[in-house]
């Protein structure tokens, strides 16, 4: 068979490993909502039948700001089918950020919850969108009434590996968020990989409680059950109580650290709720030695740390069978060539530290709308700067020792400081800033600013808090404002952000 017969598009990958019986179940939420594999089809073709009827064509940006549900899933499939560029964004996105957003993608449909169609629309149409419709958490919402009316077959459009499947934005180090643009050969390479190096098998469940609105929800996760003809059990957020519950019916689990460390804090969290467990994945942030201690004294299993970033989804990966080393990201993906370079790009020997870089099938298109910027991220020779900071130990186990990007984690959630600096100082009273981030047992790092103040000004920590939460997403505010009369700087005028931390890591 020639190969041009094949279909590259992601969703005819992931359908051609659907399971035979159409009628068994695909996912399945606690309050007792089932859906086979055959609604999963009919759902998703009933979407992409509406894209396309509203005129949308192979290529159009799709932007999504919803409540996890299933519906949220099969809009993202749907618009895998229809040939879109799927653009998800954060539920904890207020105003001022989702206006960059629609403004720089320029998608054709945005939807978004009902409760925000208020503010939603005004920026879409602003920015010359032709479509907004609303989808709500309960099956509600304009989008599913005008797809009730089309059919429910579907031929899912041919898409080469080149083609985009999605935008992720992820925040720069210069304050402006760079939309990463991947590919239905991205992810697709992703999720085969994955499928071999995790030994997804028959009879696997996911417990699914991640948000679907970034790489690990939505690709690693999801793309991992809909690849191994799995079914998922769908949590509309991640409720520790409610995953103890659900672990007697799952395999596998992927969690961000802070899920882990509330998770230990839960009394029924052990080897009887665990025992039909095979697999429990952690990433997107360092997961402390200390959390992967506990949890194997407490249930008799080591998580698998993996690590990777919205441009290349999956980079390395502890073994599925093999040890599993904490403090370690594991070794490189198969197929992902890392390498660690010291800052004239010669390669660093095991146990020296240097930066990280990658290339693969897996890595991104570069970002949207921003040529120069993505040169500057490559190498002569293709290699992507991931900005981490890492060594390879004597058997070949990536350790992630830093960063040279300046970049806060926060329970699995990017935060840029040069972004919240960038809103703070635009606060009347303030004169400048620097945002800092701090030990936290639960978030892992906390976000804090120190501000200071316009001479003759005076400011109150609880005021700037309370109209950041008005401005960015709540995970951004930082937790702590301290306001001080000046910021510590260097001979050369930089602010020394490591005497900051060392002063308030207290
Ligand atoms: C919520 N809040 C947070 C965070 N999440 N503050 C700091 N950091 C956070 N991560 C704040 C809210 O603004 C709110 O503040 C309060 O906490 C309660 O909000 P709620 O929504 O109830 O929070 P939660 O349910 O307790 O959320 C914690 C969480 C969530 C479940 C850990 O943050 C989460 O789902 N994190 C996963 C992120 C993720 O999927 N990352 C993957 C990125 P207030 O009360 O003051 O209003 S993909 C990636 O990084 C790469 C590719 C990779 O390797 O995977
Ligand atoms: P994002 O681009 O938002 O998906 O975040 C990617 C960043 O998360 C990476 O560049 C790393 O700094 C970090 N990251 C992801 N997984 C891990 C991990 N297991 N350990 C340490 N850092 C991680």
């Amino acid at each position: 068979m020639k190969s041009a017969a094949v279909n590259d598009n992601l969703f005819a990958v992931l359908e051609r490993r659907f399971p035979r019986q159409l009628e068994s179940c695909c996912l399945e939420t606690p309050e007792g909502l089932h859906y086979s594999w055959r609604d999963l089809l009919h759902a998703s073709a009933r979407l992409a039948n509406l894209m396309k009827a509203l005129g949308l064509r192979p290529g159009a940006r799709v932007a999504v700001q919803v409540e996890k549900s299933p519906e949220a899933l099969m809009l993202y499939l749907a618009s895998l089918r229809a040939g879109m560029i799927f653009l998800p964004l954060n539920t904890a996105y207020q105003a001022g950020e989702i206006d960059y957003f629609i403004g720089n993608a320029k998608p054709d449909l945005v939807v978004c919850s009902a409760e925000r169609l208020a503010w939603v629309e005004p920026i879409a149409r602003h920015h010359g969108v032709r479509h907004v419709h609303t989808l709500g958490a309960n099956r509600d919402g304009t989008l599913l009434a005008a797809a009730a009316a089309h059919a429910d077959e579907f031929r899912t459009v041919r898409r080469s590996p080149a083609d985009l499947a999605a935008i992720l934005y992820t925040s720069g180090t210069t304050g402006r968020s760079k939309g990463a643009m991947l590919s239905h050969g991205n992810l697709a390479s992703n999720a085969r990989t994955l499928h071999r190096y995790w030994g997804w098998r028959g009879g696997d469940v996911l417990l699914h409680a991640l948000p679907i609105f970034h790489v690990h929800g939505l690709f690693v996760a999801t793309h991992g059950a809909l690849y191994n003809g799995s079914k998922m059990i769908w949590l509309a957020r991640f409720d520790p109580a409610e995953v103890v519950r659900q672990l007697p019916r799952a395999t596998v689990f992927m969690g961000v650290p802070t899920m882990y460390v509330r998770l230990l804090d839960q009394a029924g969290f052990d080897r009887n709720a665990c025992a039909g467990m095979r697999l429990f994945i952690s990433g997107s942030a360092p997961l402390r030695t200390e959390t992967f201690e506990d949890f194997e004294r407490r249930v008799g299993m080591r998580i698998l740390e993996r690590y990777g970033m919205s441009e290349t989804i999956m980079l390395t990966s502890n073994p599925c069978d093999g040890e599993r080393i904490a403090g370690t990201v594991g070794k490189p993906l198969p197929g992902v060539q890392l390498r660690i370079v010291d800052d004239a790009d010669k390669p660093c020997g095991p146990g020296e530290t240097g930066g990280i870089q990658v290339r693969g099938p897996n890595v991104f298109r570069g970002y949207w709308r921003m040529p120069a910027k993505t040169r500057s991220e490559f190498t002569a020779d293709g290699y992507f700067r991931t900005g981490d900071v890492g060594q390879f130990d004597a058997n070949g186990y990536v350790r992630i020792v830093g960063r040279n990007k300046d970049l806060i984690i926060t329970g699995g959630y990017n935060v840029y400081p040069k972004e919240i600096e960038t809103v703070i100082d635009e606060l009347p009273g303030v004169l400048e800033s620097a945002v800092i981030g701090l030990p936290d047992r639960d978030f892992g790092e906390a976000v804090a600013a120190v501000v200071v103040a316009r001479p003759g000004t005076t400011l109150e920590a609880q005021d700037l808090i309370a109209t950041l939460r008005a401005r960015i997403a709540g995970y951004k505010v930082p937790r702590r404002i301290f306001i001080v009369p000046e910021l510590p700087r260097n001979a050369m005028g930089k602010v020394q952000k490591n005497i900051l931390r060392d002063s308030y890591r207290q």
